[in-house]
């Protein structure tokens, strides 16, 4: 994706803060209605130098999430420090998504037993399973996030299985700089 996507798909997201429907809808109703001349705008978090899309209220198995990810331009998240996962933590405690789990690129799937990021192609440096995670209780080859009332941790599963998910760009540091502007400048004109 080039920086000039990123910055216009950016000020989309600020100039339209687009929200969520309130219902929930099938990867099927979003892959039917597809209208390639008019790809929607998602509304992006930007952290660090990710940005994030939060999935909601579509659910989908890991393979679909992939696809609605690079449909967007964009990748399934990765997570690679601690610093992120609290991020990502506090965001989801903001959603008020508890309980259901959330796709992340996480897998084993290219050898059946190295967990690498399919987002990045690199291992899992960090992690955060929870107790007695990962444990492939039902052929489960990928990871995801998953808020309970305590704590905010990792669990393997079934990749078939349906679940919300995350999708994630990284800034260059010029696109980073870019942005920040836009910010600044959106705040300035109060928009
Ligand atoms: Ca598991």
């Amino acid at each position: 994706m080039s920086c000039l996507y990123l910055v216009l798909l950016t000020l989309s997201a600020i100039i339209f803060c687009e929200t969520s429907p309130n219902r929930t809808i099938t990867f099927e109703d979003w892959f039917n209605n597809l209208n390639e001349e008019e790809i929607p705008s998602l509304q992006l978090v930007h952290h660090g130098q990710k940005s994030y899309y939060f999935e909601i209220v579509l659910k989908a198995n890991y393979y679909q999430a992939l696809q609605f990810c690079r449909y967007h331009g964009m990748q399934l998240l990765s997570i690679t420090s601690n610093e992120e996962n609290e991020f990502l933590q506090s965001e989801i405690v903001k959603s008020g998504i508890v309980d259901p789990a959330l796709w992340t690129s996480g897998t084993k799937m290219p050898d059946g037993t190295q967990w690498i990021w399919m987002s990045t192609g690199r291992p899992l440096i960090y992690t955060n399973w929870g107790i007695g995670e990962p444990n492939n209780a039902q052929n489960e080859q990928c990871i995801s996030v998953r808020l309970t009332k305590q704590f905010f941790t990792w669990n393997d599963l079934n990749c078939g299985s349906q679940s919300y998910f995350i999708c994630e760009n990284t800034w260059s540091k010029s696109c980073q700089d870019m942005l920040e502007d836009i910010k600044r400048t959106s705040i300035d004109q109060g928009d």
